[in-house]
């Protein structure tokens, strides 16, 4: 076994102890939640020890950090992943085994820390992961939400939203740091103080309410390497509980007031995916992790640097999408009124030092705050914007004179407005998009005026995941066999798994891989069984559609499909069919009604489907409850086919394509986001692609859409499916449960326009790319040669490779490792 700080003994003793300390209980005694919060107190005592060494060390050699400003992090369960880092979990299973435990069964225990929603947050995880793994000094910054993202539950066939109280227990991988809490500002108004020593302006913020931020630290463990970096997340906690003083001065409206603000802050994480709802907490919740984070780094800097001038050189702010912006006018605050500089020297630093990623393009996700809300709630920070947005008008006047189309569309204040995405671009030095056909989208539609004008900011880091979570962790058996096969150089270097292309052809390698997925399928098979009562065969073949519920993403055009394969079998009973099971997982936000209402359906679906007897099992429908890390590890491991269907250019990326491809399913789906780049290093003959182009699609959208009724008009088969949306076939008769979806296609009723994710326009194309499917899984060793293929060309997806990609072309961070 790989170097670690493991002595089995000790670590069951020190379990034993912890069991004893935390509960006055024998292991025999403790439940399963007590011991793991023993073990993970063990756990964390190996990890302190290193984080101590990577602090020193980080010390000694001042590399460049980067900050990682992210509304969401989506970790997942930590113990698990911990163990594999410190490549101790063989040893810790041993260890428990010994004591009468299951290292699974403990991993359970932990509730799964769901601080995002979906690919944004968990992308934040696995660069975290990536960062210490490779040696580079990093800080995630973000909010620690009382309650992260809801947990579901299905209902009759309804999605219901249950509060996440992840922190009920208390979690043990935290670390309370109140000695390097901050004061955060919310309203007031800003005074001019002229100074006659200095010749001029201060601007002082007064009457004003603060709160303080309190961090909490969570370890981020690299991978063998000894190095510890930390995910530091604010929460909030009201003044007044550390400055009594201000009762005895009978101030007791303001600290009455100051407790509340405290308390809403970090209450929930906004369960929005990709839709932007611009309300007053969110935007507090926005300056509070900020103006916590940016402070706190300045005063890091200034502990070992004289001069403020230098701190491009020293620091990248990365902004994770435009929920972080505020750090350029909270940089520019802190250097202007704090640190006495002049507008030009603090806008230099500032626009050497933030850098912007972008991560969608719908429209809807586009952040514009109210100039009344926004300068209220922050007045000098709303002063310094506007100064930002006059010079810039100017740059742009100089550019294009005259050009008052380009001020309209480029302003950072316009109609009343802020727009965050506008000034993340002018406050930084790098543009990047997270696909390449994404960043081309940019480039030449959602952002063309910037890159007109600032062509060297963008840039392309096209996503990653990593393979320590999503291969050695969720998948043993794989990872284990693909070992045996190259050696374990793959868990640090994944461009290593191109080695397995060998063994592409040979029969017993196929055999072993499909073995090993049939394993899975079992796995899962079971978590089905118990979960939602269902039981699915797991020799037919597992269709998989898990992510966010948005219609982009169109798990409605899945479903379609599935009810018009359920017609073909009823009206073709003795047609031949290969067994397959539609597995889906998905959250909606509270408030999506058409995406709350595509679960009803689905489940509507399956109720139909999986109790008619008729079809012999031949059709099952599964939608998993709670979509989630911890059993995403669990279903991409077990996938044969892997749905990749957005509309195309919608999907700015995607992540768990990658995920489903390094576990070895194959991909059906649309030329969007990330899919691009799969299929150039799978092959096009190991992937099913369908469906409209970018290009097609973003034609039609710019000359008003297309007609959805041809189809509806000239294809029976779309027809007699959309028919059954309001003909009571999965209502029980009710013809107004899916009238909405109906609608929506077809648009009898909405002045919106129909079908604007081009379902109709792609089905039969998706039914064609699906039929292509089956009969290539008949091909028992022809599919075993795509899915080993898919996973043997996999390697330049791994958050290794992107962000080694960020150091070298935006952040140019330095390498640290451990003195022995
Ligand atoms: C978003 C994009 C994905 C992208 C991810 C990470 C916002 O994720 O839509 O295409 O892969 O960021 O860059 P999601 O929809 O899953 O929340």
């Amino acid at each position: 076994m790989l170097d670690n700080n493991f002595k089995k003994e000790e670590f069951k003793k020190s379990v034993r102890e912890n069991v004893k300390m935390l509960y006055r209980k024998t292991i025999e005694e403790a439940s399963q939640e007590q011991i793991f919060q023993a073990v993970s107190l063990a756990v964390k005592d190996v990890i302190i020890d290193n984080w101590l060494l990577t602090q020193k060390q980080y010390e000694k050699d001042d590399p460049k950090i980067v900050y990682y400003l992210s509304m969401e992090f989506l970790m997942g369960r930590a113990l698990g992943n911990n163990l594999i880092n410190l490549c101790a979990y063989n040893e810790v299973k041993e260890a428990l085994e010994e004591l009468g435990f299951d290292l699974n069964v403990i991993e359970d225990q932990e509730p799964d820390p769901a601080l995002g929603n979906g690919g944004l947050g968990r992308l934040a995880a696995c660069f975290l992961d990536s960062l210490a793994t490779l040696g580079y000094c990093a800080y995630g910054c973000g909010i620690r939400y009382h309650y992260g993202l809801f947990k579901q539950k299905i209902e009759n066939g309804f999605q219901v939203e249950v509060p996440d109280n992840w922190l009920k227990d208390g979690y043990p991988f935290e670390l309370r740091r109140p000695e390097y809490a901050k004061e955060v500002k919310f309203g007031g108004y800003v005074k001019v103080v002229y100074d006659p020593a200095t010749g001029r302006n201060n601007f002082v913020q007064e009457g004003y309410q603060s709160v303080l931020a309190i961090p909490y630290d969570m370890p981020i463990v690299g991978y063998n390497n000894k190095i510890v970096n930390t995910l530091r997340i604010w929460d909030a906690q009201a003044i007044s509980e550390f400055q009594l003083d201000l009762f005895d001065k009978g101030d007791y409206r303001k600290a009455v007031e100051q407790e509340n603000l405290a308390k809403n802050i970090c209450d929930v994480l906004y369960p929005n995916d990709n839709h932007y709802a611009g309300k007053e907490l969110r935007l507090k919740q926005q300056y509070f992790f900020i103006s916590a984070s940016i402070q706190a780094a300045i005063e890091k800097f200034k502990k070992s640097h004289s001069d403020l001038h230098d701190l491009p050189k020293k620091v990248t702010f990365q902004l994770n999408d435009t929920h972080p912006t505020m750090t350029v006018a909270e940089l520019m605050r802190i250097l202007l009124d704090e640190e006495g500089m002049t507008w030009e020297e603090a806008w230099e630093i500032t626009t050497h030092t933030c850098a912007y990623t972008n991560h969608t393009i719908m429209a809807e996700a586009l952040e514009k705050w109210p100039i009344e809300l926004f300068s209220k709630l922050l007045p000098r920070i709303y002063q310094i914007i506007e100064e930002i947005n006059r010079r810039f008008i100017q740059e742009i006047n100089n550019k294009y004179p005259g050009n008052q189309e380009k001020v309209r569309k480029m302003a950072i204040i316009y109609d009343g407005q802020v727009k965050m995405a506008h000034l993340a671009i002018a406050g930084g030095y790098s543009v990047n998009g997270v696909a390449r056909l994404h960043t081309e989208i940019l480039k030449k539609q959602e952002l063309k005026d910037f890159y007109e004008m600032y062509p060297d900011k963008f840039n392309n880091k096209t996503n990653g995941i990593t393979q320590r979570r999503f291969l050695l962790h969720g998948n043993p058996l794989l990872a284990d066999w693909v070992t045996d096969h190259i050696g374990d150089g793959w868990v640090t270097d994944l461009s290593q798994l191109s080695k397995l292309k060998v063994y592409a052809d040979d029969k017993r390698a196929q055999q072993e891989f499909m073995n090993i997925k049939y394993q899975n399928k079992v796995r899962l098979a079971k978590y089905i069984l118990e979960h939602n009562g269902i039981e699915v065969d797991p020799r037919s073949i597992f269709d998989v559609q898990v992510k966010r519920l948005h219609e982009y993403k169109r798990q409605l055009m899945n479903i379609l499909h599935v009810m018009y394969l359920y017609n073909q079998i009823k009206e073709h009973p003795e047609m031949d069919f290969y067994p397959r099971t539609f597995i889906f997982g998905a959250k909606a936000a509270a408030g999506y009604v058409r995406a709350k209402l595509t679960i009803k359906l689905i489940n509507a679906v399956a109720d139909v489907v999986n109790n008619d007897k008729s079809i012999n099992g031949k059709l099952k429908v599964v939608f998993i409850e709670n979509y989630r890390v911890s059993n995403a590890e669990m279903i991409f491991a077990a996938a044969d086919v892997s749905e990749q269907i957005s509309t195309a250019s919608k999907e700015a990326s995607g992540t768990g394509n990658m995920k489903f491809m390094l576990n070895g399913a194959v991909t059906i789906g649309t030329m969007d986001g990330a899919n691009v780049e799969i299929v150039e290093e799978v092959g096009e003959e190991n992937a099913f692609i369908f469906g409209l182009s970018s290009d097609e699609v973003i034609n039609y959208e710019n000359h008003g859409g297309y007609d959805p009724m041809q189809y509806f008009n000239n294809d029976p088969d779309i027809r007699n499916v959309l028919m059954q949306l309001i003909n009571g076939t999965y209502s029980n008769g009710d013809f107004e449960l899916f009238r909405d979806i109906y609608d929506s296609l077809l648009n009898t009723k909405s002045s919106d326009r129909a079908d604007t994710y081009f379902i109709l326009a792609d089905f039969k194309a998706y039914a064609e790319a699906q039929k292509r499917v089956e009969e290539a899984y008949k091909d028992e060793a022809g599919w075993a040669k795509k899915a080993l293929l898919n996973t043997a060309c996999s390697g330049k997806f791994t958050s290794d490779r992107t962000i080694q990609q960020y150091v070298d072309e935006i952040w140019h961070l330095d390498k640290v490792t451990i003195d022995k």
